[in-house]
């Protein structure tokens, strides 16, 4: 990236949202999250705009202008985007969060859902697409029409935005990364063409488009052959759409690891260790994660009561100890899912506890301290999820835990490309397998299960969030410099 360029990073959920204490003065809450906390670390380098939706009244005062963003970065400003309720609402709660979510990780029931009725047609008409052209106004609107700026788009959100950049700013270079899945072709026939096309070609304005993993790309470059009839070259990784060669590469992303550390040492994560070591058992099992379906909640815990009905000998010996942040409350099928997972906890914990022993230590909450303080000293880690990204849980947990604890960890999830060979693995759906998977974790002699932790603690050093970045600055520069795509290609 050249030093006098602009960058502009645009994704729905920004890293600052305002609101007013009660004597009306505005107070700014920093966004968490992996996506927020991994484009910090662009930010740090040079100056930059981050285009985001309002998330707040205070927000959609400020929307239209940037403003400074405080204790960020070099020169880092950010700009909100004010879209409506019944747009946004469409947009993100018909459209994103869960069509789109649920094609891509595999989780419809087809046989009962979606319908994609005149609501679901009308939302991604005067919902996702036109909020989609919202973002791509505040990003023309902060470029000059021949500025050669950097923008980079993020996520599922913003699948259409960036045709419309591309035919207002022709000379800015356009970015996209995704950070869930890419399904393949097959799932994304739910959506019907007028659906499908316009998310595929918008993704396909820009210039370079990454995933985490090089299964996720390769389903991207599937989709634009067999959905889209595109002339597609797989041993290049590139697919032609009007007269350009678009770059799919995968860049799996990582946590900041330093400052993780650093995190995991200081006086607030500290103080939630106590409650936790005075009440932990023998053994500790944890999970955090948002309760979200792709997540696999319920078949952690079915594996549970599998592995107690079992190993009777574990019984007042083990907790486990679940911190589940509420997610996607406006969703039914969330609701439906939250109220599951309470269900199944507490029938767990009647069948198996008593007076003393609570099985299943379930916190609904949102509190990334006490994760932190769990992460430091489980014995067993928990990630099973049906599909995921990455799942940055994996990488942020093994790096503090103090008791060389075993990851069980689903071969469906990005880090397992990376971290699989260390942990136990699993099949998502295979109750029995996890089931076993527990009792291997913890009854695995101790010299190993450091060893495991060590090899796992090394790779996520070694690949840090940097090195995300850096591949992807690196890509940027050689397709700008009109590198031919093998060139980077053993990239992945
Ligand atoms: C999406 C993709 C991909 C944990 N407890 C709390 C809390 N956390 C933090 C964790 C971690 C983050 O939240 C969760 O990140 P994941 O990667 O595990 O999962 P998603 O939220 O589903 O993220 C995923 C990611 O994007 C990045 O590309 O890896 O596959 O689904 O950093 O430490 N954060 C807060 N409160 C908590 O209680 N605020």
């Amino acid at each position: 990236m050249a030093d006098s360029e602009r960058l502009i990073l645009v994704s729905n959920r920004g890293p600052v949202t305002f609101g007013r204490d009660r004597q009306g003065r505005e107070i700014a809450t920093r966004g968490g999250g992996g996506l927020v906390t991994a484009l910090l670390g662009l930010v740090e380098r040079s100056s930059a705009l981050w285009i985001s939706a309002a998330n707040s009244d205070v927000d959609a005062e400020k929307a239209g202008r940037a403003f400074p963003l405080e204790g960020m970065g070099v020169d880092t400003r950010g700009r909100f985007v004010a879209i409506d309720e019944a747009t946004y609402d469409a947009y993100y709660n018909v459209i994103a969060n869960p069509l789109l979510w649920f094609i891509q990780h595999y989780l419809w029931d087809l046989s009962n859902a979606p319908n994609i009725t005149r609501t679901e047609l009308d939302a991604f008409e005067d919902g996702y697409q036109r909020a989609n052209e919202l973002f791509a106004d505040a990003v023309i609107d902060e470029l000059r029409p021949d500025e050669d700026a950097l923008v980079m788009v993020h996520d599922y959100h913003l699948y259409t935005a960036s045709p419309r950049i591309r035919a207002e700013r022709p000379r800015a270079f356009l970015h996209f990364f995704c950070h869930i899945p890419w399904t393949q072709p097959d799932a994304w026939r739910v959506l019907p063409p007028s659906m499908r096309e316009p998310l595929l070609l918008g993704v396909l304005a820009n210039d370079i488009v990454g995933f985490h993993t090089p299964r996720y790309a390769r389903n991207f470059l599937l989709c634009c052959d067999d959905l889209l009839d595109l002339p597609v070259d797989y041993s290049r990784q590139t697919v032609r759409y009007e007269g350009r060669d678009i770059w799919v590469r995968a860049y799996p992303i990582s946590i900041h690891t330093a400052a993780f550390e650093r995190m995991a040492r200081s006086d607030e994560v500290s103080s939630f260790e106590g409650p936790i070591l005075r009440r932990r058992r023998a053994h500790l099992v944890v999970r955090v994660d948002r309760t979200d379906l792709s997540k696999n909640t319920l078949r952690g815990f079915e594996a549970f009561d599998v592995f107690l009905d079992r190993y009777p000998e574990f019984r007042e010996e083990i907790t486990f100890f679940a911190l589940l942040q509420p997610s996607r409350q406006d969703v039914p099928e969330y609701v439906e899912y939250l109220d599951r997972i309470r269900e199944l906890a507490s029938r767990i914990n009647t069948k198996h506890g008593n007076t003393d022993w609570m099985p299943i230590d379930l916190n609904i909450e949102n509190n990334l301290p006490r994760a932190v303080a769990a992460y430091k000293h489980f014995d067993v880690l928990m990630v099973n999820s049906i599909f995921d990204g990455m799942n940055l849980v994996a990488k942020e947990a093994p790096l503090v835990n103090e008791r060389g604890g075993v990851m069980i960890l689903s071969e469906n999830t990005g880090a397992f490309d990376e971290l699989g060979a260390f942990c136990l693995t699993v099949n998502p759906f295979d109750v029995e397998a996890q089931a076993e998977a527990l009792h291997s974790a913890l009854t695995m002699p101790h010299e190993e299960r450091i060893a495991r932790n060590d090899e796992i603690r090394r790779i996520v050093r070694e690949n840090d969030v940097t090195k995300w970045l850096e591949a992807q600055l690196h890509d940027i520069s050689a397709r700008r410099a009109g590198a031919p795509a093998e060139r980077v290609g053993a990239r992945g």
